[in-house]
């Protein structure tokens, strides 16, 4: 039986997709990188480190940067990014989430946030959504990101439950494959031909309710 859902952030709850995808384009004309929508799709899901890794490996000059350009290059890219969900209202909630999310809570579902992102507790605070979460994994203390399942499995021990009473819900390839390594449910949100390993697939975030959860489930 399901009691619980570990939410992805980005993408799942909040259009902040196209911010990362602002600032990390700004990063990679400053370093020589061509921007392309398969690289910006690439990044989702992925630490900030190891995104910048990937922007980097696509341009030429990828073994000119040292470590100490590369925190600098991560630090004004996370400033910038931080600058545009500042602007973050609960309006920018993705469609049919607040409906979702006030719906599995009062049919006591416990929730959590599984997100790479370090801006998550400024992001839920802006939504005005921190009050339905009883934790969010803190993804400084991982010792893998997404694939890995590490962060999903910290989700469910937060919610206090076994992983297959719990859904965990993406929009990246990468946190599918994190869900299905920790032995949850996996529902992606997005086109069903990136996320074909997701156990449910919705097309889009209205779709996501609590009964078309259940009749997916018993198909
Ligand atoms: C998110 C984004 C990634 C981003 C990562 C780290 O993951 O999808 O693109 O690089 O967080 O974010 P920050 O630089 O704010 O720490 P998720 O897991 O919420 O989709
Ligand atoms: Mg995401």
């Amino acid at each position: 039986d399901i009691k619980g859902f570990a939410f992805d952030l980005d993408g799942v709850i909040a259009d902040t997709a196209r911010f990362h995808g602002q600032a990390w384009h700004q990063t990679a004309d400053e370093v020589g990188t061509t921007w392309t929508e398969e690289l910006a799709e690439s990044l989702k899901g992925i630490s900030r480190m190891d995104s910048l890794q990937l922007i980097l490996d696509h341009g030429d000059h990828a073994d000119s940067f040292s470590e100490k350009d590369k925190e600098l290059l991560a630090t004004k890219k996370n400033l910038n990014y931080q600058k545009l969900i500042e602007t973050l209202t609960p309006e920018d909630i993705l469609p049919g989430m607040l409906e979702f999310i006030r719906s599995a809570d009062d049919n006591g579902y416990k929730m959590s946030i599984a997100s790479a992102s370090k801006n998550a507790p400024l992001i839920l605070k802006q939504l005005g959504l921190t009050e339905y979460f009883v934790g969010i994994v803190d993804p400084a203390t991982l010792h893998a990101g997404k694939p890995d399942p590490e962060i999903f499995v910290r989700a469910a021990e937060v919610l206090g439950l076994a992983p297959t009473a719990v859904i965990g819900l993406e929009d990246s390839s990468a946190g599918i494959d994190s869900i299905n390594g920790a032995g949850q449910v996996s529902l992606g949100i997005g086109d069903d031909k990136v996320l074909s390993k997701a156990t449910l697939n919705f097309k889009q975030t209205s779709l996501v309710t609590l009964e078309n959860i259940k009749n997916k489930m018993t198909n």
